[in-house]
């Protein structure tokens, strides 16, 4: 690329693209902490960013120096050569062997923090990674709901994670560091969300064709609107009328009872609980807002909007799907 002009130019705008990419608070940020736990991170993330910072001063000033000192100057005699240095040996192994001790202490520490066994009063909530969403089960509220998760602000949360298919990884950025979903394993990670709102996750291992459609939404809430929340996940979804009935009435004879669950119509578990989908803000872990339009697209053909998708399409016709929208969307 070098001295080509158009190369040149299509580098800049690569890197300002990139640039543009970055943000200081996006809804994936690590640098604004949500909970204990991405604090301990930004803490060590910090000591690393200055320390950093710190050396990188030092090697440039040198190499500057030692560029200008001993340039070659026209006529200018050999210098002395040098085979062999002890001190200057022993300086560069064990500087950065105090570098690297600096960093380990505070790392180590927030390891252990990080790990340690969740406190008594511990909000329990089992997390499920499944190609390509999340299931969130509340064991002692009897909640299961599927990729928006709700968290009380102020109260220690401890997740058990487990992974049903295949490897997948929890990461909700603003909340902590990701931890691993794997089959055959239960993970722990637990952190206390101190900060009420909106945060983003993302599955963060590969985990086939949808890993990139598999995100989540964290909803950190005062514990009363969490109390609120929690009634109305239990609450028997009321009797729709009108098209909504209708909706009901394809669904209940249709193959989405085999694979959805929702609390006194169907039972089956390939799918994400829909007993009070109505209420998510998201559909597709987070693929698309829940609109009736959106939704339509998506029972219509899901594979359309999600590659690779374990839903089928079932041939529904456009009145079929509104219908069932409006059903589905009722349920709150
Ligand atoms: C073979 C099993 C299967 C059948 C049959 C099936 N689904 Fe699904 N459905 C799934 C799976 C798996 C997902 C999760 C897809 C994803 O996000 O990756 C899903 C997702 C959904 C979602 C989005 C849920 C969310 O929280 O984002 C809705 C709504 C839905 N299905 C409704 C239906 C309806 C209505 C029918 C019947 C017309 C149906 N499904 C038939 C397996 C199935
Ligand atoms: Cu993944």
């Amino acid at each position: 690329m070098r001295g080509h002009p158009p190369s040149r130019a299509r580098f800049a705008l690569a890197a300002v693209a990139a640039a543009g990419g970055c943000a200081w608070d996006g809804p994936m940020t690590t640098v604004v902490p949500g909970s204990d736990f991405a604090r301990e991170i930004l803490h060590v993330y910090g000591i690393i960013t200055w320390a950093s910072v710190g050396i990188a001063l030092v090697v440039f000033v040198g190499l500057a120096w030692v560029l200008l000192r001993f340039r070659e100057k026209p006529g200018g005699a050999l210098p002395v050569q040098t085979r062999g240095h002890t001190l200057l040996e022993l300086a560069w192994t064990i500087a950065p062997a105090l570098v690297l001790l600096v960093i380990a202490i505070p790392t180590i520490q927030v390891i252990f923090r990080t790990q340690a066994s969740p406190a008594p009063q511990a909000l329990h909530v089992t997390v499920l990674g499944r190609q390509w969403w999340w299931e969130f089960r509340y064991p002692a509220l009897g909640v299961v709901t599927a990729n928006e998760l709700h968290l009380p602000a102020g109260r220690p949360v401890a997740l058990t994670l487990e992974g049903p298919d295949v490897i997948h990884s929890f990461w909700v950025p603003r909340l902590g560091g990701k931890r691993d979903v794997v089959p055959g394993r239960l993970n722990r990670l637990t952190l206390l969300p101190d900060t009420p709102g909106e945060y983003w996750g993302q599955c963060a291992e590969f985990c086939g064709v949808s890993h990139a459609n598999m995100g989540l939404r964290v909803v950190v809430e005062a514990p009363d609107a969490f109390e609120r929340w929690v009634a109305a996940q239990r609450a028997t979804p009321a009797e729709p009328a009108g098209a909504a009935a209708e909706g009901k009435a394809i669904y209940a004879r249709s193959a989405c009872v085999g694979c959805h669950t929702i609390r006194g119509v169907s039972a089956g578990v390939l799918g994400p609980d829909l007993t009070t989908f109505g209420s998510r803000r998201m559909l597709g872990a987070g693929l698309l807002p829940n609109t009736p339009d959106a939704l339509v697209a998506w029972l219509k053909d899901p594979a359309a909007i999600k590659p690779g998708v374990k839903m089928p399409a079932l041939g529904l016709r456009d009145a079929e799907a509104r219908a069932l929208a409006t059903y589905l969307l009722g349920l709150k």
